[in-house]
């Protein structure tokens, strides 16, 4: 491509401190270094997960930074060594990365590569510089892929090729909201046929764990949320039952137990709030009931030890549990052959320069998912 080697003035959206609105801007984008990818994003979702970010709630992040995790592109340009994709590739960048290499990485359970925060913050790239910069500043990268700019440089391990056919407006979502709800179901709790799910909070995330639910075989699909809007969307993906906490005296896991006599065998934390968290816990049975927590939370919680003395099982999962290199491009393929259809999700398209509209949508319960187009 032309602009191969170059630096590339773009547009992107720019949280230049906590708690401000995201702000359009000229930035320039670097070349990719060695084992790093230039992508240019074609479509990004928004998650509250990025909201998050804004409000200066998500750990790890630095300011001014690029937010956004959930998109699809088209690879502009490779650093040296790169092989795992080449320039015209159609990719989604990983939240998560999967180098190959480290202990998690090689252990078959597990997803959550060690790059991922915790030996690399992922403000910067692995090199510790940053690719981006505004006005003669340097702008911080989110998670390393910092989907909200028309241009981004990933490293090659937090990147999955995927099918040259697939809509790019469509799988993005794939990379966050989607796979970390589906998977939530399916790898996490690994649903059995003919059990009982509880899934708190019905967003993006949420809704999928329906789906995921629903194609593990679930017969019962209790879908709480305090926003009633949200109740048709959660039936036409799988729930059988609906119920908002507001509209009960008791607490919401007394309302699930009686609803099922003992608690349900599967329950999921989908909001991100003590509140949640515990009742979550609370409503799957003792002896054999499995939470899993998705949510993240900036406080400490604590619990009764009897609720898991009693049996249950506490857990939690990032992304899905999906090893992201090797499982996306499979969902994505999937996606292809019509297996699932997250395209249910997407309530709104916007032009990207609409981004913060597409923010006032999800706080204000108005969206699912807002993809924003480029
Ligand atoms: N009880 C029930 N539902 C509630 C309550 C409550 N007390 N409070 C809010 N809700 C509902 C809201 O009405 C809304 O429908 C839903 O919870 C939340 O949905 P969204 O659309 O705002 O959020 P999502 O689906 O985009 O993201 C939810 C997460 C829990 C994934 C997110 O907040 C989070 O914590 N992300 C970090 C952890 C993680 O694994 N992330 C991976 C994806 S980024
Ligand atoms: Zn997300
Ligand atoms: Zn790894």
């Amino acid at each position: 491509m032309a602009t191969a080697g170059k630096v590339i003035r773009c547009r992107a959206a720019v949280a230049w401190a906590p708690g401000k609105p995201l702000s359009i801007e000229e930035v320039e984008v670097a070349p990719p270094k060695a084992g790093e990818v230039r992508i240019k994003i074609v479509a990004t979702g928004i998650c509250l997960s990025d909201d998050h970010v804004i409000k200066g709630s998500m750990p790890n992040v630095e300011f001014p930074v690029i937010p956004g995790h959930e998109g699809a592109g088209i690879v502009e340009s490779t650093g040296e060594g790169v092989t795992a994709v080449k320039p015209g590739d159609k990719v989604i960048p990983l939240a998560i990365p999967q180098c190959g290499e480290c202990s998690f990485c090689r252990n078959p359970e597990s997803n959550f590569c060690q790059k991922f925060h915790f030996c690399e913050p992922q403000h910067l790239l692995p090199d510790k510089t940053s690719r981006f910069s505004c006005k003669g500043k340097q702008i911080n990268h989110f998670v390393w892929i910092s989907t909200f700019a028309e241009y981004t440089v990933v490293p090659e391990y937090a990147v999955a090729k995927i099918d040259a056919a697939a809509p790019l407006d469509k799988v993005c979502l794939f990379g966050c909201g989607f796979s970390t709800g589906y998977g939530a179901a399916i790898n996490a709790a690994k649903v059995k046929p003919g059990s009982t799910c509880a899934v708190f909070g019905l967003g993006g995330v949420g809704l999928s764990v329906v789906m995921g639910c629903k194609a593990a075989g679930a017969s019962r699909i209790i879908a709480v949320d305090i926003n009633r809007d949200k109740f048709a969307k959660a039936k036409q993906l799988g729930a059988t039952d609906c119920i908002n906490p507001r509209d009960f005296q008791k607490p919401i896991q007394e309302v699930l137990t009686e609803m099922t006599g003992q608690g349900v065998d599967y329950s999921f934390e989908v909001v991100g709030h003590p509140d949640t968290m515990i009742a979550s816990l609370a409503s799957c049975n003792m002896n054999t009931g499995v939470c899993v927590m998705i949510g993240v939370l900036d406080s400490k919680i604590s619990i009764d030890p009897m609720l898991l003395v009693t049996g249950r099982t506490w857990k939690g999962t990032t992304f899905g549990g999906w090893k992201p290199r090797e499982s996306i491009p499979k969902l994505v393929s999937s996606y292809l052959e019509k297996k699932f259809d997250p395209d249910l999700l997407i309530t709104h398209t916007l032009p990207f320069a609409k981004v913060n509209e597409g923010f006032e949508l999800l706080r204000a319960g108005k969206s699912i998912r807002t993809v924003l187009l480029f």
